[in-house]
């Protein structure tokens, strides 16, 4: 089949409306960082399962490349293509129903393209909860989040995406599809195939729907900004708020005062709901059910104990749905702060969470003599998760900050991170902006079975060409 053909065919399967036009496709042809920028022989939206899996059989047999792609939100350009001749952005944006909620069985069967905001409130308005939730919440997308296995702000209590999956259904490049919805929470029958594609960043097939695992709604949340006497403190009160709330806990977010000066330089609306200047801080929730002052002297106990053992030093509590999302935006606008000041140099990592300290201190004395930078790191200290982000020095553009130093910068971070046991991507994926780092950081053994997956699932080599080990 040749290449124009074969793309009238797919224009042809996927209709007029399932088609964009290059004027409207520009913003999916690069990554919302603006990092990478791509071509696309042709951009789609087909608007089922069975347009997807034609056009995947077209694109098999004349050897075109796919890429998927969801809210493109991404943060390592995993859905940005790039070969102006040879590659399909194949968006899923159209496929976008709820196909079933199952309140008996507390799942809820999605379309890839659902919105994650949207899939939060299918489950709200039956009663539900669907656990996932990050700051890009209201534009990535299902097939997104469990392509990339997303992680985000409840991750210590509920899992990542792949922990929030019974099952999926899945475009294979030849074009066949893996129908695996029953829904069942119980199936040993053989290998655990979805287990292959979540995570896989659409190298693998592509994700076009999936049945999602919903939990009772809480009740009650408690919501602490608290000042802590450092990231020790801040990871023993998680231990603490743990262990003391029969496992409440449903988000445990660190900030440093360096990020939260960003915030409340770069946007109007912040304010430092405590008197003084901390170094350290940590936004803690716990989400609950039943009496609501019980659930809120409980937290004062906690609060209490980890004030008595010089965990805490000063505390706001959230009084209100108002003061809730006031508390929230210092965390979860922190990225948007960094990007109004010029842009960061982003560092996805994990380490276990008992030595998140001595991730920290370490990085802050190593970086030190490698160049000047500023500082912004935060994140899911709950789940041993930081964002390490470096901004250039003020009156030095991030382009030449890069190019100078970031080079070394991110070595010595990534190298640290490593020697303590831990991973260079924790929740971003890897795309085409940490292959490398794949390839350094990963043991032969590892490398070598990816491969071997890649090559039997997709021999043409025709999935997201170029991102992971493609
Ligand atoms: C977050 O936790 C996101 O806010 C983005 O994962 C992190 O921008 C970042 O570095
Ligand atoms: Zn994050």
């Amino acid at each position: 089949v040749n290449t124009s053909d074969a793309l009238a065919r797919i224009a042809a399967i996927v209709g007029p409306a399932g088609v964009i036009a290059p004027r409207d496709a520009q913003p999916l042809l690069r990554d919302q960082r603006e990092l990478f920028r791509g071509e696309a022989a042709l951009v789609v939206r087909p608007a089922s399962t069975a347009e997807c899996a034609e056009v995947l059989a077209v694109c098999h047999a004349a050897g075109l490349g796919v890429v998927p792609q969801g809210g493109n939100t991404g943060y390592c350009g995993g859905a940005t293509p790039f070969d102006a001749g040879r590659q399909v952005l194949l968006s899923l944006t159209r496929m976008h129903r709820i196909r079933e909620i199952d309140p008996l069985g507390f799942t809820m069967t999605v379309e890839a393209g659902v919105v994650l905001a949207a899939a939060q409130r299918a489950a709200e308005e039956a009663g539900l909860l669907f656990p996932l939730s990050m700051g890009s919440e209201g534009s990535c997308q299902i097939g997104g989040n469990l392509s990339t296995n997303a992680g985000g702000l409840a991750v210590l209590r509920y899992g990542t995406a792949r922990d929030l999956v019974l099952g999926i259904e899945v475009v294979l490049p030849s074009g066949g599809v893996l129908s695996e919805l029953k829904g069942l929470r119980k199936d040993n029958a053989g290998y655990d195939l979805r287990a292959l594609f979540l995570g896989a960043e659409g190298t693998l097939g592509v994700i076009t729907a999936a049945v999602l695992k919903l939990l009772p709604r809480p009740q009650v949340y408690e919501t602490a900004w608290l000042a802590v006497a450092g990231p020790q403190a801040a990871c023993e009160l998680v231990a603490r708020a743990r262990r003391e709330t029969g496992d409440q806990v449903s988000s445990a977010e660190y900030v440093s005062r360096r990020s939260l000066d960003l915030v409340l330089e770069r946007l109007p609306e912040a304010r430092d709901p405590l008197d003084v200047a901390h170094e350290h801080y940590l936004l803690l929730e716990i989400a609950a059910t039943g009496d609501p002052s019980l659930v809120r002297s409980r937290f004062e106990t906690v609060l209490q104990a980890a004030f008595e053992a010089g965990e805490v030093r000063d505390a706001a509590i959230a009084d209100s749905g108002t003061q809730r999302a006031a508390l929230w935006l210092l965390r979860e606008r922190i990225p948007e702060a960094e990007r109004r000041d010029g842009g960061s140099i982003k560092h996805d990592i994990a380490v276990r969470i008992g030595r998140i300290p001595e991730l920290i201190e370490r990085a802050e004395a190593e970086l030190a003599p490698l160049g000047a930078h500023r500082l912004s790191f935060y994140g899911h200290i709950g789940d041993g998760n930081l964002h390490f982000n470096l901004l250039p020095p003020v009156g030095v553009a991030l382009e030449a900050f890069r190019e100078r130093t970031g080079g070394a910068l991110t070595r010595r971070v990534y190298d640290l991170t490593a020697e303590l046991g831990g991973s260079f991507s924790a929740e971003h994926g890897v795309g085409i902006l940490k292959r490398d780092e794949l390839e350094h950081y990963k043991s032969p053994e590892a490398l070598r079975l990816m491969r071997a997956v890649k090559a039997a699932l997709d021999p043409r080599g025709i999935m997201n060409p170029g991102k992971v080990v493609g």
